[in-house]
């Protein structure tokens, strides 16, 4: 078997639509290069050009209607709750901001012949570099894109194997029929940039600039009108820049002056630069699960075959990868977070506004961020938390009136936190804020790192404040949220009438469950708040816990109602079990066990029919630790829901699903969530033999592994902190230290210690 290192994402043709296109990124700029060898468009994206500015949306008449709405609630006058509830709660105006495109760069190219041949095009997931070549009659051409994080800037590259053969034409446009800009100047006097300024529109919108310069060897460049014009150059480096006032009081001194800066340097010395601060990033992980003869496929002609239900190993491997790279090219430190597309969407008003959605989708966009090594690309989460935080504490305050600080379904680039849409299945739902919150949590589990927990700790806690205050006592004496929902589904009542809003939906106790352990474990370890940690504890003690209902599946409300479509999308009374951490397989079998006859029911209904919600069920296999089931998702997930360019497809492109499908494919290998390390907790048979390096475990460590024939012949944890190092894995005889064997200590559930030295790397010893 071949076991190559899969990183190439390959066509013999151009990209004919948005999604066969490439993208690159560098947190901020993303671009989407197309490779026509007669007009290349590269569709761009700056991930601050956001519609509008900041706005307070919150309902006046949310508080004074709050108790009308609850005690409607528990009459069961659901109607009414509803109706009260669509005027009442939602947001005044009820849409958050959008997200917009950047624009788009287009060369036209002049050449002496029309014919073309050995046209390839490729992106390298491990150094970011998009690349095209093609020949025209006898003289080959190249071109190299990448986004630049530490020249903040796009950078293209074209050459040919001629002198003089390149000519072009070069247009920067905005929208459709190209109507979204002021104007399109010519910036100082050397002839060589371009500067498009514009406004995002809208009451505060934000002004925005972008600049193109061009830096040729041999030829010449000038601009005529809105046109830069390239004529007769060996070769030609296009440097491209933008910003907003988000981040820059000046953008146009700043597009300027870094567009020049980045000219100053060669484009070996650029391109250097580039590929050593992504590969940086990029090389952390190498996963190889073997098929790699298939690598001298086209993508396109691979994703065809699993399409027609053939097996491609190799092809998952690479999506993994595929899936981390989004994540260094979509989130940067000093970058927005993902959002519903990454940073890369061609529309003007698009699906979902491309913004935050906070019922699944943005938490989903950051599940590799920490296994995968990739922690800092977590960062601009954590940013977007506290920008939440003003905002959120407003939001608690008007509509609710209670302290700490909530969020709702969704959130945009201000942080707004009042109810979007008036959609009853999604928008009355506060547990934004607190299930954001548990990834600072788990941001600490992996890392460890006391400093950060000092800064995540009053913010988790902030977020539990919003529910002391607002939780309802029940008839019974359990605190609940009220009202609530169960992300998107919708119920149906032993009358038949269907209904949405509920007291205590299973996935609300479950987030509370988890949040409010974590405050109590954060207080501990930081020393701090002894008499609120006893207030957290009888909290947990008294929320509704997890039930089975008459099917022998986990519960989604309180009431073991009937769900109006089986086969929902959202599985989110399956929390616990993932990305939550109470649903284990030996910790709580009976929920596992239920959790089971869940997906079982989801599925059998036609669950799993938008990539998301794919990805998830792959994470909720692997969790049950069901290898084969977790790797038929894996195929569904390649087969019905992967675009030519391998971005998800939700239907339409919704970057979620990468993500997620790239957490999973990791979780199928190790896990670390239940207190142990997992080493191959569910490895279908597809994947017998294969490697893994570089992935992270909970409790400071990193892991590498490899296998064959389904069983493990090495494995080294490296362990970046000072702890006690508990694995899971069958076959241990031993475990060695710089050539020394250390003290185990062992139980008779496969499961063995051993205490751990910062710095430390530890090999695992396998019987025959
Ligand atoms: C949630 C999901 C949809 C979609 C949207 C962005 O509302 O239910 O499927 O992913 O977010």
């Amino acid at each position: 078997m071949t076991n190559q290192l899969e990183k190439r994402i390959w066509y013999k043709q151009p990209a004919a639509a948005w999604e066969e296109a490439l993208p690159i990124g560098n947190g901020k700029l993303g671009g989407m290069v197309f490779g026509e060898p007669l007009r290349e468009r590269v569709a761009l994206n700056e991930d601050s050009v956001w519609y509008g500015g900041p706005r307070d949306r919150n309902n006046p008449d949310a508080l004074p209607n709050l108790p009308k709405i609850r005690s409607l609630l528990s009459e069961g006058r659901l109607r009414e709750a509803e109706q009260l509830s669509v005027m009442a709660l939602s947001g005044i105006p009820d849409s958050q901001r959008h997200y917009l495109p950047l624009g788009d760069l287009n060369l036209d190219f002049r050449y002496e012949t029309d014919e073309l041949s050995g046209y390839v095009r490729e992106l390298d997931v491990f150094s970011g570099i998009a690349a095209v070549s093609y020949r025209l009659g006898s003289t080959k051409f190249q071109r190299e894109s990448f986004a630049s994080f530490p020249d903040e800037t796009i950078v293209m590259r074209f050459t040919a194997d001629k002198p003089a053969s390149i000519s072009f034409t070069a247009r920067l446009l905005r929208g459709p029929g190209n109507r979204y800009y002021d104007e399109l100047v010519k910036a100082g006097a050397a002839e060589d940039t371009l500067l498009m300024r514009g406004n995002c529109g809208g009451a505060g919108g934000m002004a925005f600039r972008m600049a193109l310069k061009a830096v040729c060897e041999g030829g010449s460049v000038t601009i005529i009108g809105e046109h830069l014009i390239v004529d007769n150059a060996d070769s030609v480096t296009l440097l491209l820049t933008a910003a907003t006032e988000f981040r820059h009081d000046n953008p146009e001194s700043y597009v300027l002056h870094s567009a020049e800066a980045a000219g100053a340097r060669s484009y070996e010395e650029l391109k250097a630069r580039h590929v050593q601060d992504i590969s940086g990033l990029t090389e952390r992980v190498k996963l190889k699960l073997g098929g790699g003869h298939l690598a001298e496929l086209t993508t396109d002609e691979r994703l065809k075959r699993v399409q027609d239900g053939e097996e491609d190993t190799g092809l998952m491997a690479l999506y993994y990868h595929f899936g981390r790279y989004l994540l260094c090219a979509s989130s940067r430190p000093g970058s927005l977070p993902a959002n519903l597309q990454g940073i890369w969407n061609e529309k003007m008003l698009p699906p979902w506004d491309s913004k935050y959605t906070i019922n699944i989708n943005a938490q989903m966009n950051y599940w590799p961020a920490e296994a995968g090594n990739l922690a800092e690309c977590h960062e601009p989460l954590f940013e977007l938390i506290e920008r939440m935080r003003e905002p959120g504490r407003h939001t608690a305050r008007t509509m609710y009136g209670c302290g700490g600080f909530v969020a709702h379904h969704n959130t945009d680039i201000w942080g707004d936190t009042a109810p979007q849409d008036l959609y009853l299945p999604a928008s009355y739902w506060q547990m934004g804020a607190a299930w954001l919150c548990l990834h600072l949590w788990e941001h600490y589990e992996f890392g460890l790192d006391r400093t950060f927990l000092e800064r995540a700790y009053p913010i988790i806690k902030e977020a539990a404040a919003f529910f002391v205050d607002f939780l309802i006592e029940t008839e019974d004496g359990q605190l609940a949220v009220s009202p609530s929902v169960s992300p998107e589904n919708t119920y149906v009542l032993p009358s038949g009438q269907s209904g949405t809003l509920c007291v205590g939906s299973s996935m609300d106790s479950q987030i509370l469950h988890e949040l409010f352990t974590a405050c109590i474990e954060a207080s501990q370890i930081l020393d701090a708040d002894a008499g609120e940690r006893k207030q957290w504890r009888s909290i947990v003690e008294r929320l509704p816990q997890p039930k089975i209902g008459k099917h022998g599946q986990i519960q989604e409300w309180l009431e073991d109602y009937e769900e109006a479509e089986p086969g929902h999308r959202h599985i989110s009374h399956l929390f616990a079990l993932h990305p939550g951490k109470r649903f284990t397989v030996r910790g709580t079998p009976e929920w596992a066990e239920a959790a089971k006859v869940t997906l079982e029911r989801r599925l059998a209904s036609g669950g799993g029919h938008t990539g998301w919600s794919r990805a998830w069920i792959i994470n909720f296999w692997a969790r049950l630790e069901e290898g084969e089931k977790a790797y038929e998702n894996v195929h569904a997930l390649l087969s019905h829901s992967t675009l030519p360019n391998l971005f998800d497809n939700h239907p339409p492109f919704q970057i979620d699903g990468n993500f997620g499908g790239a957490a999973g494919i990791a979780e199928m290998l190790v896990q670390s969530h239940d207190g142990a390390i997992h080493l191959l907790p569910a490895l279908p048979k597809a994947w017998a033999s294969g490697e893994i390096a570089g992935v992270r475990a909970r409790g400071g460590y990193a892991v590498d592994l490899r296998w064959v024939d389904g069983r493990l012949t090495e494995a080294t944890i490296h362990a970046q902190a000072e702890g006690s190092c508990i694995v899971r894995v069958a076959g241990l005889v031993g475990v060695e230290e710089a050539g020394k064997s250390v003290a185990l200590r062992v139980s008779d559930d496969g499961v063995a210690g051993w205490e751990t030295v910062a710095g430390s790397s530890y090999i695992l010893k396998f019987g025959a």
